[in-house]
């Protein structure tokens, strides 16, 4: 009897081994385990054995049983959370590549610039994108009927909102909340009311920065400038300063980068110029720094607007700026 036992448990074993599905599972409960299942069959008989042998052989039954109920509930627990494959699964297979997703390249050159300016000892900011005609224009000392705010093609929504057109429309709300000192970046999206062209976009990612403190001049500015092109290309870059006219800064310039997708012959980028405007800065104008409740007189600050979807264009050499906000997976997954 107990040969019989341990044979039954043997057979039961190497056909567990082979379940492939819980259909299968439940045949072999019914075939061991069941009512009239063989296992059943022999506790059965021992019921009718000799009373010496029956504690030794009964003890050695209701192991086996135990045994095997504890591997048929283990098995049946695996088919119901991984479903019939699992019982299937070859370790030496070679697996499935299942597709993931990753950052937009956007978002990779944005947060090279927010460490490089991390590291300079610059806080990152947030702010809304829906914004009043106060903090996009009054407040950066750009009255109403002032002859800048045609540079801007806006999006205007009721009631004087509007969509902002630069990220500039957090520097006085910043100032209010921070004061003086402050060193802060504020990368986000902008809107503008234009046509679309290889360099142009209505939706576009600028990155402010702003540093207000006491004798803060243009050489902190140029340096600052120099320090986040490094990080960001890792190579020397050819870049101009000249004049530029901004209503929030006195003095303003353009910084421009020859274009790197062309190298500086000329293409629909750079609009043959071989030269792409990036990123316009200046010292803060005395105004703003007013309107931000600061102290003129006391302290001093720059300001720029990095172009962010233009630095990606360069790093990158994109020709044609509406591939970013595409959403364009040929596109996309090349990055
Ligand atoms: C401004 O938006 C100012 N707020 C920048 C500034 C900030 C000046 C602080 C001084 C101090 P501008 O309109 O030139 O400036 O835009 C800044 C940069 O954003 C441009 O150099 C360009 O790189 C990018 N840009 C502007 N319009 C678009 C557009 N339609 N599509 C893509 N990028 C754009």
């Amino acid at each position: 009897m107990e040969k019989k036992l341990q044979d039954l448990k043997k057979t039961f074993m190497s056909e567990m081994d082979n379940v492939k599905d819980s259909q299968f599972l439940a045949d072999l409960k019914k075939k061991y385990l069941g009512r009239k299942g063989e296992l059943t069959g022999i506790l059965k008989e021992v019921k009718d054995m000799a009373s010496e042998e029956k504690p030794r052989v009964g003890k050695l039954a209701n192991e086996i049983k135990e045994e095997l109920t504890e591997v048929f509930n283990k098995t049946e627990k695996i088919i119901k959370n991984k479903g019939d494959q699992a019982i299937d699964f070859d370790p030496t297979m070679p697996g499935t590549k299942r597709q993931t997703g990753h950052l937009h390249p956007s978002t990779i050159v944005q947060q090279e610039v927010e460490d490089a300016f991390v590291s300079m000892g610059f806080s990152v900011y947030d702010g809304p994108q829906l914004e009043s005609d106060y903090y996009n224009f009054t407040a950066l000392n750009i009255p109403e009927e002032h002859p800048a705010r045609d540079s801007h093609d806006t999006f205007w929504l009721e009631q004087n909102w509007l969509l902002r057109t630069h990220t500039s429309n957090l520097q006085v709300r910043m100032l209010e909340k921070h004061g003086a000192p402050f060193r802060g970046i504020f990368p986000g999206r902008c809107f503008r009311y234009e046509s679309t062209d290889a360099s142009h976009d209505h939706t576009f990612f600028q990155l402010e920065g702003l540093m207000i403190d006491k004798g803060i001049n243009i050489g902190n500015l140029i340096a600052t400038m120099k320090s986040l092109l490094s990080a960001v290309f890792n190579t020397d870059v050819d870049v101009r300063l000249r004049p530029g006219f901004f209503p929030f800064v006195e003095p303003g310039f353009e910084m421009d980068i020859k274009c790197l997708v062309c190298e500086g012959k000329g293409c629909s980028v750079c609009k043959q110029s071989g030269w792409v405007e990036l990123m316009p800065c200046g010292m803060v104008h005395p105004e703003v720094l007013k309107a931000g409740g600061v102290d003129p007189n006391e302290y001093s600050g720059f300001a720029f607007g990095l172009g962010l979807t233009r630095l990606v264009m360069m790093k990158y050499r994109i020709d044609d700026i509406r591939l970013l906000e595409s959403g364009d997976l040929r596109f996309l997954k090349q990055f």
